[in-house]
């Protein structure tokens, strides 16, 4: 199932009820704007989702109403995830997966992050 980035905010979509704290997931890294954790189901050697406090719908939700302090924060974080991860001297990549022609499947927005391994050119 896809979702409609345009859609209102479901609170019960499963990263809210993560950030809720009434399902598990696997922890890496939380501070005021985000959390991350490693993907259920890693693509890559490193597959970790890092999404934000905030209840946004998409990267589009996220990029036309966040507040510009909570933009820069969860970019901030995002970066401080990489390099947390030693990811940085390998290199690394950032997905933001929107709607249904970009696949996404979870109504709040996540940033996928790639890495521990040569990645060719894309991870579709
Ligand atoms: P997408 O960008 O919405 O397509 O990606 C959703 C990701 O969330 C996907 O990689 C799933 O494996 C991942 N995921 C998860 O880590 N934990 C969950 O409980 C669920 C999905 I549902």
């Amino acid at each position: 199932m896809t979702i409609d980035p345009a859609a209102a905010y479901d609170p019960n979509n499963i990263f809210a009820k993560i950030l809720r704290g009434e399902i598990p997931c696997s922890k890496i890294y939380e501070d005021d704007w985000a959390l991350a954790f490693h993907d259920i189901a890693p693509q890559a050697k490193v597959h970790v989702l890092v999404i934000p406090r905030g209840a946004y719908v998409s990267w589009d939700d996220f990029s036309l109403r966040a507040p510009a302090e909570e933009i820069a924060g969860f970019v901030r974080a995002v970066g401080t995830v990489a390099r947390e991860l030693g990811l940085v001297a390998p290199g690394y990549r950032l997905l933001a997966n929107v709607g249904h022609h970009g696949g996404q499947e979870v109504p709040h927005l996540h940033v996928h992050l790639f890495g521990g391994q040569p990645l060719g050119r894309m991870i579709a």
